[in-house]
């Protein structure tokens, strides 16, 4: 079921770089930072991850799922994501994902 919804995020991303080229992902990456963080703290925690995901399509995702999304970006334990969290988790996540059929072929 986890990794169901991993691959709906992933795949989230992939579009988004094919529709927007990567400086333009990148423009979305921080736009998207924006949207999902805690206008007070200026930081995404998973109160504002909750509030804000629905805004960038991402409103079926469970608390659960949420959190370890925040979890596995959070590199300095502090329980949220500041602005390079999130794009090193958004960038890790893309690289990862086998990107041309001669990889996925691959075996
Ligand atoms: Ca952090």
């Amino acid at each position: 079921m986890a990794s169901k919804n991993k691959v709906v995020f992933e795949e989230f991303f992939s579009s988004m770089v094919e529709k927007l080229g990567t400086q333009g992902f990148m423009d979305e990456l921080c736009n998207g930072f924006r949207v999902l963080m805690d206008g007070e703290k200026g930081v995404i925690t998973l109160e504002s991850l909750k509030r804000n995901s629905a805004e960038l399509g991402l409103g079926g995702m469970s608390d659960d799922e949420l959190r370890s999304m925040l979890e596995e970006g959070d590199l300095d334990g502090d329980g949220s994501l500041n602005q390079m969290e999130f794009l090193a988790t958004s960038i890790c996540r893309l690289r990862h994902r086998p990107s041309s059929p001669v990889a996925a072929g691959k075996t």
